[in-house]
């Protein structure tokens, strides 16, 4: 476990504040159940984020621009691959990883994807099941930030099911030869490396593909009214070749890409509760100054209630994900406690992020806040990496033992 080093942004110097964040922390202030480590890893992310992403983050959102020049940065940070051990990741502790997810979503869930496509995704799938010359290769260089990864698992005919794939790698005297379509793939376009999944002989094996072989193209899909500051592509591999040695060794069927999703919805658990806290600021702030029948909004009962309500829901969100991350870094979490967060967290952050809207009246459809980015992001998120439908299918076999998917 390593506790950022000094630098020139110092981790132990508190970022600006937001409005109504003062309010918020002085009835429930989740920094304090942090580990040390943590804290500072969480102080060291907000900075970045809070500096780095939130000046351009609505001109970035309206535009549909991915600021790729900020990923050096985030590398610099020790953001990217944080939780994992060696070559050049900081190897931090799952709670630390899960605290940076919550400030990094807290200005915009495009930048935890990026976080997650990245660290969670595509360098865990490395770490675990690649070859030493591949974690030599491409872990250093995905951990500085000057390579990106993505993760080419979803297929057009639908996410839920990757038992159903089609994409196959055949073997073409020592080279493996890829074709298939995957879509929804975050970063595909500006990824320097896809890490593809792909049938062989029947088993789901894991390539690392450059994505400027022959073959390969990644087009981002258009007319996204949610994750705007983020690109997700359809992908398309044509015969695409790859060298023997471009296998992941160690993937054996479905239970590898799993393992790695497991990794990114543990992190949407903390992200989900950033943005949340965001929309509960937002409304906070404004529940005291905004005035109509002569008095501040945050006078009245209902408006009361709401905020009631949100803080609840906030608290309860939060208290989940330390807990959670208090239980993957004893090494005892399950991927169907990992889905307890995930469904409740998203489903939750929703929730606040509607009531906030409601209390920011017309204001709150304006890029003037964060409300309703945050809201349109929030229904991106409970979409991917297992809709709701899918998590409370694997909490209902988990509490059956009978499988209801099919
Ligand atoms: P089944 O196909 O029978 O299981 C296959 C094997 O996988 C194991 N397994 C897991 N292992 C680790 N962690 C998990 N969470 C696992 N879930 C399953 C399973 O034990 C089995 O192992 P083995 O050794 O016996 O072969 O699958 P299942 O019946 O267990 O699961 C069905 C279901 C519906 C739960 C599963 O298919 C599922 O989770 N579906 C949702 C998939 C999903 O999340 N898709 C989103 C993809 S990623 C994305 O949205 C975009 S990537 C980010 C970006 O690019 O922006």
């Amino acid at each position: 476990m390593t506790a950022p080093e000094a630098s020139a942004a110092s981790p132990t110097t508190q970022p600006a504040t937001q409005p109504g964040e003062a309010a918020l922390a002085a009835v429930f202030c989740i920094d304090e159940l942090l580990p040390a480590d943590a804290r500072q890893w969480q102080q060291r992310a907000r900075r970045f984020a809070r500096e780095q992403i939130a000046p351009t983050i609505d001109d970035d959102a309206e535009r549909q621009y991915f600021r790729r020049e900020l990923v050096a940065g985030l590398g610099e940070a020790g953001l990217l691959g944080m939780h994992l051990h060696g070559y050049g990741c900081a190897g931090v502790s799952a709670t630390a990883y899960g605290a940076a997810c919550l400030e990094l979503e807290a200005v915009d869930s495009g930048w935890r994807t990026f976080v997650s496509v990245q660290g969670s995704l595509a360098m865990t799938a490395i770490a675990r099941f690649g070859s030493e010359q591949q974690k030599q290769a491409y872990l250093p260089e995905m951990a500085a930030g000057r390579m990106i990864g993505c993760f080419a698992l979803t297929e057009p005919a639908g996410g839920s099911d990757p038992a159903a794939m089609t994409t196959q790698a055949r073997r073409d005297g020592d080279d493996w030869v890829i074709s298939g379509v995957k879509r929804w793939i975050g970063l595909a376009s500006v990824a320097d490396i896809a890490i593809v999944w792909a049938v062989v002989d029947g088993t789901v094996r894991g390539f690392v593909v450059p994505t400027d072989a022959a073959g390969y193209s990644a087009t981002p899909i258009d007319g996204k009214l949610a994750m705007r500051a983020s690109i997700q592509c359809e992908v398309v591999l044509d015969d695409v070749r790859v060298p023997g040695e471009g296998i992941l060794p160690l993937a054996q069927g479905l239970r590898a890409p799993f393992s790695c999703l497991n990794e990114a919805r543990y992190g949407i658990v903390w992200g989900a509760m950033g943005a949340a806290r965001s929309c509960l600021e937002a409304a906070l702030g404004r529940a005291r100054e905004r005035e109509v029948f002569g008095r501040a909004i945050g006078g009245f009962q209902l408006t009361q209630a709401k905020l009631a309500d949100m803080l609840v829901e906030y608290e309860k969100g939060a208290l989940l994900a330390v807990h959670l991350g208090a239980m993957k870094d004893a090494g005892t979490l399950t991927p169907a406690q990992v889905s307890v967060g995930k469904l409740n967290n998203v489903r939750q952050a929703i929730a606040i992020a509607g009531l906030a809207r409601s209390i920011l009246g017309g204001d709150g459809i304006t890029a003037e806040f964060p409300v309703m980015r945050h809201l349109a992001n929030l229904e991106a998120v409970r979409t991917y990496e297992g809709t709701d439908e899918v998590h409370a299918l694997i909490l209902g076999r988990a509490l059956t033992g009978l499988p209801a998917f099919t």
